[in-house]
């Protein structure tokens, strides 16, 4: 359903009660009701529309937005991918994976929350795991210098986002 379709009976039935008011000269208390009684009719519309939003399966808006896959120097301790929170809900990513062309799968912890708005750093190497920084505990690189691809999973397994590159970025592809 269009916003359109959703707005425009809304904006026909404001322009009836107006012109109705018009002609009855009613006070500006009256008129000052009127504008209240809209703006909730239109608060009720965007609050149902971004309820559809929501309940899409696999709109969560959390994304690859950047993997740096060539870092300078030693690649297991540089390396990190960001995944990003674009949507308007907090995600918990609890099970989510990140994996790679050849399968290497990293599970994101359990009650990890990403909050709408933020970011995160997956790191390839080891470390402590905070809101911003999560550590894969890898002894060895995983994202391919010479062309790769980054996959981020649901929990269901259903594939949420994937950004590739080529090598020829210059070390690092940003991909939201
Ligand atoms: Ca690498
Ligand atoms: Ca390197």
């Amino acid at each position: 359903m269009s916003l359109y379709l959703m707005v425009n009976p809304i904006y026909l039935l404001w322009h009836i009660i107006m012109r109705d008011a018009m002609k009855r000269g009613q006070s500006s208390l009256e008129y000052l009701f009127m504008i209240a009684v809209a703006l909730v009719m239109v608060a009720v519309v965007v609050h149902h529309l971004a309820g559809i939003t929501s309940s899409i399966p696999g709109s969560s808006g959390v994304v690859i937005s950047y993997v740096d896959y060539d870092p300078p120097g030693d690649d297991v301790e540089g390396e990190y991918v960001v995944i990003e929170n674009e949507g308007l809900s907090d995600v918990d990513l609890t099970g989510w994976q990140l994996r790679d062309e050849a399968n290497h799968a990293y599970t994101f912890p359990t009650g990890f929350i990403l909050k709408a708005g933020a970011s995160v750093r997956v790191h390839t190497g080891e470390g402590t795991d905070t809101d911003t920084d999560l550590y894969w505990g890898r002894k060895q690189a995983v994202w391919n210098n010479n062309g790769d691809t980054a996959y981020l999973y649901n929990a269901e397994g259903k594939l949420v986002d994937k950004c590739s590159w080529t090598g020829d970025e210059g070390g690092a592809v940003t991909c939201h």
